[in-house]
């Protein structure tokens, strides 16, 4: 059995759910200026070039410093609405009550407590709007989840002081972590900093132009560190603050049992996944990325006390999220690429999504004993579901038994990873438990969510909430503490 305080719940995340972009007080954040996409078609940010004409650039394209971001009026962007959270709050936290959530995952966006990320002030509108959504989850004994930092930054610190790359960047997000653990102290006891740490890569989430892996390094140190100095401060401010870092698992399996398909997967697993835990979890770089950063000729720049404050401020628990797993392959006809000599191959034992995502609930077993094996932290599933389109039938009821039956078999291996494997799990919250933008492609019609949300990829649609099947049918898991599946 779990245990009776098993965190059921949900998950959310700002730059997706919200809206209300410039209401409030608000400032713009970098995902403002991210467009829609498609499993084939890449979201892209918008900015005005040197002869001031708008382009259009991904992520991993080249962006100049000389680009400026802006937005472009005659272009629908995802999170200016999302789906409301900001005018829905209480309908929503009374869903979410109504199926009973226990807790419930959310983001703060920086911008609507600092609009700059590094004003002298907090905005007080935005302090408001997140203590009012507190006190409703409260209200109803949902405990609140609280990620400080979810795939965006402050488009001001991204334009006028290289995002990440700054060190000034830490003072800025301390300053802006202070203001939530004082404000919040006695209503949030559970936090994350970095939302999927190992992710965060270009213009997005790290607000860097002209991007290189030397860059990349110096910025993730930055964000490293800043983690490890907000786990301190959490504690100091309230020794009840449980602060956990998120952790994007990809679990991957070697394609044969050829050493060289092993040795290769150890290397992605490193690559992927376990520097950034390794780090967050043991307060200090392995070994290999060491060697590796030698190898490549980059070297982070470091102040004096940055290795004493890593070693302080390794995280209370791992949340994570998993949604599937990939094959690592040595041949050379692999599917996908993923640089640095690591390629994927698809999995014959495995479904896929209509997104292309393979479906492994056995992996999410393995995800959680992998972890707890190498760091023995109390483990927190804070992402997994099946993106996936939704019709309402004629009945006007949206029969999702796909989404029903990916979840229960994700909860049936859960289950033995804590009642056979002895894991420490808190708690789980399936991604986009009102369905939400995609953060992937843009998209509203890859749905997640045991609530339906009236809307299209175009924005258009009347917001209003539907219950899905699945709806009832997570109402019962959690009301039967995970038994009748
Ligand atoms: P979407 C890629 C791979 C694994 C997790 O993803 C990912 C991504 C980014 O797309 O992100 C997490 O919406 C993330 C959420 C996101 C969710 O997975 O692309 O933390 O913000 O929405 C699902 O289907």
């Amino acid at each position: 059995m779990l245990s009776k305080d098993f965190l059921w719940g949900g998950a959310t995340a700002a730059n997706q759910y919200e809206g209300g972009y410039n209401e409030g007080g608000r400032g713009l954040a970098t995902s403002d200026t991210k467009t829609n996409g498609s499993l084939t078609r890449k979201r892209k940010h918008s900015f005005s070039n040197e002869n001031n004409e708008i382009i259009y650039l991904n992520e991993k394209d080249f962006i100049s410093y000389q680009y400026k971001a802006v937005i472009d009026e005659k272009m629908y962007y995802p999170s200016h609405k999302a789906v409301d959270f900001y005018h829905h709050y209480k309908e929503d936290i009374a869903l979410m009550a109504e199926m009973g959530f226990k807790c419930f995952r959310m983001s703060i966006s920086w911008t609507r407590i600092f609009p700059h990320g590094n004003d002298e002030t907090p905005n007080e509108e935005g302090l408001k709007f997140y203590e009012d959504v507190f006190d409703e989850c409260l209200k109803y004994g949902i405990e609140p989840v609280v990620t400080i930092n979810h795939f965006d930054m402050p488009l001001y610190l991204a334009e006028h002081k290289d995002g990440w790359l700054s060190r000034d960047t830490i003072t800025y997000f301390i300053n802006y972590c202070e203001t939530l653990f004082n404000r919040y102290m006695g209503k949030v006891k559970y936090w994350m900093t970095f939302n999927e740490i190992n992710l965060l890569r270009g213009y997005t989430t790290l607000g860097i132009k002209e991007m290189t892996p030397q860059k990349y390094y110096q910025a993730m140190h930055h964000i490293f560190v800043a983690s490890a100095l907000a786990v301190q401060l959490g504690h100091q401010i309230d020794s009840n603050n449980h602060i956990g870092m998120m952790l994007a698992h990809i679990l991957t399996y070697p394609e044969s049992c050829n050493p060289l398909d092993i040795a290769l997967e150890l290397k992605a697993s490193r690559a992927l996944k376990y520097f950034f835990s390794d780090v967050q979890c043991r307060g200090y770089y392995p070994s290999y990325v060491l060697q590796q950063l030698k190898h490549k000729n980059i070297e982070i720049i470091k102040e004096e006390n940055d290795d004493e404050i890593l070693k302080n401020g390794c995280v209370d628990y791992i949340g994570f999220s998993y949604y599937n797993s990939g094959v690592i392959t040595t041949r050379e006809d692999a599917t996908q690429s993923l640089g640095n000599g690591i390629s994927l191959t698809h999995n014959p034992y495995l479904q896929e999504s209509e997104w292309k995502w393979p479906i492994d609930p056995i992996g999410l077993r393995i995800s959680l004993n992998l972890l707890w094996d190498r760091y023995q932290k109390p483990l927190f599933i804070v992402e997994n579901g099946l993106g996936a389109v939704d019709e309402i039938s004629e009945d006007g009821k949206i029969h999702d038994d796909y989404r029903i039956s990916y979840l229960k078999d994700h909860i049936i291996e859960m289950k033995k990873a804590v009642e056979e494997d002895g894991v420490d799990l808190i708690g789980y919250t399936p991604w986009g438990c009102i369905d939400l933008v995609s953060a992937g492609t843009g998209e509203m019609k890859k749905r997640y969510g045991f609530v339906y949300v009236d809307m299209d990829d175009e924005g258009h649609g009347s917001l209003k909430r539907y219950r899905k099947d699945s709806f009832y049918w997570y109402q019962k898991v959690i009301q039967s503490n995970g038994e009748d599946l």
